[in-house]
């Protein structure tokens, strides 16, 4: 699914005096991904001159930049550009990003790795990269202004420093960030350590994904991007549930998941099934005395978290962000509640003026699910997906995490919906019986109505 391209002609500048000019005289391909499927791990073809051997991570709905060996230093090509990212099936968005898609295709390195990443500015705007979590020298931190001039459109610069630390770190830009951001760019860096490290489990699942969020109106394909809190799309690397590949692993697997945080308030990340213990941050991995078990953890804006649990109960697993709103998609958010609200009438009354009025949450907002509504062109909606027994009701930053005893190792296909063993599954029972009851135990008439009384409270009409 890779579209090679080959960069001839560019212009360049350069962003420090340590890159020689052998090094510039020929660019490293961009290359391009042009769906938005999980790709499988990418693993370094050949074994000579591939550098340290890792085990790859995988990108959910993402992939992992592929990179050329030049004189001992691993070179990448980034390229800041216009995108159209399918963030749903059918659901398009227009955005900027990396390499034709958003996020940015995740770059994996190995501690010790002197790298070096070509940045190429196809944006109406100047742009930079911040390397955000990495050791390196001042004048490779990538924020525009301060520690370098900002990238034109047109140009291309360097970066070049030694990935000192092991752990999880993101790129995004140091440039108009809250345009920059808000358009989708970001990506993902895994630094994987350079033997055992004692804090760094070897796991048999490796995945990451970014939380990112964007504001596009009902029927229109563009971000928003003066919006500062009042999102209403929420996503895992630009793609929204049904749209986010499931999560699978071996019953036994270890499994570890990286998370990063680029929208602009926390997320709350639940996971149903299993507990899991955060074994490290952007910061680096967490001492083990200082890990308890969860199942829910914060995300913080500009936070990262790597969560690791053993997928020891077969079955489909939500995994979730726990703020309600962030599993929807658009919604008005001046609907009045209007559970328990008898219509009847009114609605008629409505309908003589407004022929094709309906009414919505008049038994909470979950028929919305099911409801086939007209809605404008492009626009995803409110609640979506359907499981095997029916509308999920979710429509964000929701994915399964799905562990099957028979997934082959290094199997990342998705196995389909989780067969329950037969007694096991949540069931219907015939409607119960008036109980049998001792005739003491009778009860007294039964009240008039069942309003709320406080205790002590007198009840009046
Ligand atoms: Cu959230």
């Amino acid at each position: 699914m890779q579209r090679r391209q080959f960069f001839t002609g560019a212009a360049i500048g350069v962003a420090t005096a340590s890159v020689s000019r052998v090094a510039m005289a020929a660019l490293p391909e961009a290359v391009q991904q042009t769906s938005a499927d999980t790709a499988p791990p990418w693993t370094p073809p050949g074994v000579t001159g591939a550098g340290r051997p890792y085990n790859p991570v995988v990108t959910l709905n993402g992939w992992t930049l592929p990179w050329r060996m030049n004189d001992g230093v691993k070179e990448f090509h980034l390229v800041a550009e216009p995108v159209v990212r399918e963030m749903a099936p059918g659901f398009l968005v227009n955005m900027w990003g990396y390499n034709c898609q958003s996020p940015g295709p995740t770059i994996e390195v190995v501690e010790g790795d002197r790298v070096r990443l070509f940045v190429t500015n196809r944006l109406p705007e100047h742009t930079t990269v911040h390397w955000h979590g990495q050791r390196l020298p001042a004048g490779m931190d990538g924020v525009g202004g301060l520690t370098q001039p900002q990238i034109p459109p047109g140009k291309t610069y360097v970066y070049e420093f030694v990935a000192r630390r092991p752990g999880t770190f993101m790129y995004h830009p140091h440039a108009d960030e809250m345009t920059q951001m808000a358009m989708g760019m970001m990506g993902l860096w895994i630094t994987h350590p350079k033997a055992r490290h004692p804090l760094i489990a070897e796991v048999q699942r490796d995945y990451c994904f970014l939380l990112n969020a964007f504001d596009v109106e009902p029927g229109s394909r563009t971000p928003q991007v003066n919006t500062m809190l009042d999102f209403n799309i929420w996503s895992w690397n630009s793609r929204v549930f049904p749209g986010i590949s499931p999560m699978v692993a071996r019953l036994g697997d270890r499994v570890r998941l990286r998370i990063g945080n680029l929208t602009m308030t926390n997320h709350p990340i639940h996971m149903h099934g299993m507990e899991f213990e955060v074994t490290g941050t952007d910061g680096g991995p967490v001492p083990k005395t200082a890990r308890w078990p969860e199942v829910t953890t914060d995300l913080g804006v500009g936070q990262m978290r790597q969560i690791e649990f053993v997928a020891d109960e077969p079955g489909d697993w939500s995994i979730h962000c726990h703020k309600s709103h962030h599993t929807m998609g658009a919604m008005g958010h001046s609907v009045p509640t209007m559970i328990g609200v008898d219509h009847r009438g009114l609605v008629r009354k409505i309908q003589r003026h407004a022929p094709g009025y309906m009414v919505m949450g008049e038994r909470g907002m979950a028929d919305m699910g099911a409801m086939e509504m007209e809605l404008p062109d492009n626009t995803f909606p409110m609640m979506t997906g359907t499981g095997p027994f029916g509308p999920i009701e979710m429509g964000g930053m929701f994915s399964t995490v799905k562990v099957r005893a028979d997934q082959r190792p290094g199997d990342y296909t998705d196995p389909g919906w989780y067969a329950m063993p037969a007694g096991t599954q949540a069931r219907e029972v015939p409607a119960p019986a008036q109980p049998a009851r001792a005739p003491s135990a009778q009860p007294a008439t039964p009240p008039a109505d069942a309003s709320a009384r406080k205790p002590g409270q007198t009840h009046h009409h």
